[in-house]
């Protein structure tokens, strides 16, 4: 296992739209691996192949509701409802800013043993799900913010 460097916004490998996977091999699981270590690192819910510099349809999330998701040429079924909230991302560094997405989401995709599942989620993990699935087709979640990038970590006063 090792960390692995997060491309940062700017650098166009992030604009791009990712590869699907065609068959596991072992270099790929140690992808999946590093993709964990490098999240948890970063204090991320999730990641994406381009996000370590990989133009691979692969995304891990983890959204501390007891599951580890690996999710490899992931499919939006479903999307309905609406929030509006503040979003991140590791590629995006000490910025966030407010995205309107679907409440509830429902994806196709294989997991680390190329088996088909699907997945529903609401709330971050919908949002999740969504700002992933973004990154796999060359998109940051600042192209979706409403109004400005707020700086991280700093709440404005009260008037
Ligand atoms: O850590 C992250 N937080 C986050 C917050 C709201 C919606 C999506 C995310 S994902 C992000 C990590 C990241 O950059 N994933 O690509
Ligand atoms: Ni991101």
């Amino acid at each position: 296992m090792a960390l692995r460097e997060i491309r940062k916004q700017g650098d166009p490998i992030l604009n791009k739209e990712c590869k699907p996977v065609k068959e596991m091999t072992p270099r790929i699981r140690e992808l999946i691996e590093d993709m964990f270590e490098t999240m948890y690192e970063g204090n991320g819910c999730g990641l994406a192949a381009p996000q370590v510099g990989i133009l691979k349809q692969i995304t891990v999330i983890d959204v501390e509701d007891g599951n580890q998701y690996v999710l490899i040429n992931p499919e939006i079924l479903e999307e309905s409802g609406s929030q509006t909230g503040e979003e991140g991302c590791l590629s995006v560094p000490g910025y966030s800013g407010v995205v309107t997405r679907a409440q509830h989401v429902k994806v196709r995709a294989l997991d680390e043993n190329m088996e088909p599942f699907e997945l529903e989620g609401e709330d971050l993990l919908a949002r999740c799900i969504l700002h992933e699935c973004d990154h796999l087709h060359g998109h940051l979640f600042t192209e979706k913010v409403e109004g400005e990038l707020h700086t991280a970590g700093e709440e404005e006063e009260e008037a």
